[in-house]
């Protein structure tokens, strides 16, 4: 048994999903050395159809990034511009409600909101953002800003994160993406994002958030200067977190787009890294019940393909992001319902949409008209 497992290092992580039982660092970065893709797809698959059944989820949702000015400048953004700089925008509260109102018109159920640092542009506005599109609509579910923007609204208050989640919440904030997070190791950041909030604050963020009773996502930048330990770090933090609160809801590995960035030497990640990946995160974070293909990073196809190594949904309609147009991914910024519906029932599985909180708005068993 002992030679096998060190002649084949995958077998005993393969007892281990059989067994039940929780796998550990050194599986993880066993799992990413592999060069058998089909093989750490296949447990993944087996682990997904386990937790999340054979249903995909997707959401009608509208993407507002209401600002590029950032006071942090990470090293992996092509988003991101310095006040005053060509190509800074900061959206008017009338504009960023201009954006929601249409999306509502179009029938979204979720509004996710991010932006930049921004230190000039005033709470009482991100405030008038949240309220604003609360009043217009009681239902539609707002999901804003991450957890390094709350902390930059936190400093310019000179309140605490759990303060401006309160007030943010009694104006009609519902939950948080999971942005911000990239690779969750000081080392790491150091290299990326040395001005961002370090990872132990922004995982006390999205605790706070929990404790609140507002449910977030988590993401992992990957791709760019991380070895897979800091990736496997960072997916077992995740866990730790979700252990104590429950409270994160999915997870979304985010592939790095090198171009326009201060890396943009660096090349971007392969389809076979994508993948594995995905599945790794799908058997290391046991107790995430959500793992996300974000179609508008890998483009829709291979976000297709991600529904066999682990993911079970493939978020939104989205319609505007501009973190990816800077970085001229190239796959496009909305996708309708219908094919969404079609890309999902082609890999065998079936649509559902979903609310904000996974909540079923529609399952499209057989084959049905979608419109
Ligand atoms: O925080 C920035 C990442 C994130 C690049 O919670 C980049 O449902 C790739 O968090 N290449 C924002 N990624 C997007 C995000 C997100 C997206 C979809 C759904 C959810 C959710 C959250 O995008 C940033 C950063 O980690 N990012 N630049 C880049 N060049």
């Amino acid at each position: 048994m002992l030679v096998s497992h060190c002649i084949d290092p995958l077998a005993a992580v393969e007892g281990k999903v059989t067994e039940g039982e929780r796998l550990s660092a050194s599986d993880g970065v066993a799992l990413f050395e592999s060069s058998d893709l089909l093989r750490v797809g296949r447990l993944a698959d087996r682990v997904r159809r386990e937790r999340a059944g054979d249903e995909v989820y997707f959401v009608v949702n509208r993407h507002i990034n209401y600002t590029n000015v950032c006071r942090n400048r990470c090293r992996f953004c092509a988003f991101s511009r310095a006040e005053g700089e060509a190509g800074a925008y900061t959206l008017t509260v009338a504009e960023v409600l201009a954006k929601a109102r249409e999306g509502l018109a179009q029938g979204a159920t979720e509004i996710h909101i991010v932006g930049g640092e921004n230190p000039s542009l005033a709470y009482e506005s991100i405030r008038a953002m949240i309220a604003g599109i609360r009043e217009m609509d009681p239902v539609v579910h707002i999901k804003a800003f991450t957890a390094s923007e709350i902390a930059c609204f936190a400093d310019m208050e000179r309140v605490t994160p759990e303060e401006v989640l309160r007030d943010l919440k009694a104006a009609g904030l519902d939950s948080m993406p999971g942005g911000g997070a990239e690779i969750l190791r000081a080392e790491v950041r150091r290299k990326v994002c040395p001005a961002k909030i370090s990872g132990e604050r922004w995982l006390e963020i999205h605790r706070s958030a929990h404790g609140l009773g507002l449910r977030t996502n988590a993401t992992m930048l990957y791709g760019h200067v991380e070895t897979y330990e800091d990736r496997v770090d960072h997916l077992l933090r995740l866990r730790e977190a979700q252990d104590e609160t429950g409270g994160f809801q999915a997870f979304i590995p985010l592939a790095f787009l090198p171009k326009n960035s201060a890396l943009s030497y660096l090349p971007p990640t392969t389809g076979a890294e994508d993948l594995k990946t995905m599945a790794v995160a799908r058997l290391l974070l046991d107790n995430f019940r959500h793992i996300k293909a974000y179609w508008v990073m890998t483009g829709l196809k291979l976000a297709q393909i991600a529904l066999f190594f682990g993911a079970n949904d493939m978020d939104g309609t989205v319609v505007e992001e501009v973190i990816s147009l800077m970085s001229e991914a190239g796959h496009g910024q909305a996708v309708a319902k219908s094919e969404l519906v079609r890309v999902i029932r082609d890999a065998g599985r079936i649509p559902v949409e979903r609310d904000a909180l996974y909540g079923v708005v529609r399952r499209y068993e057989g084959p049905a008209n979608v419109s």
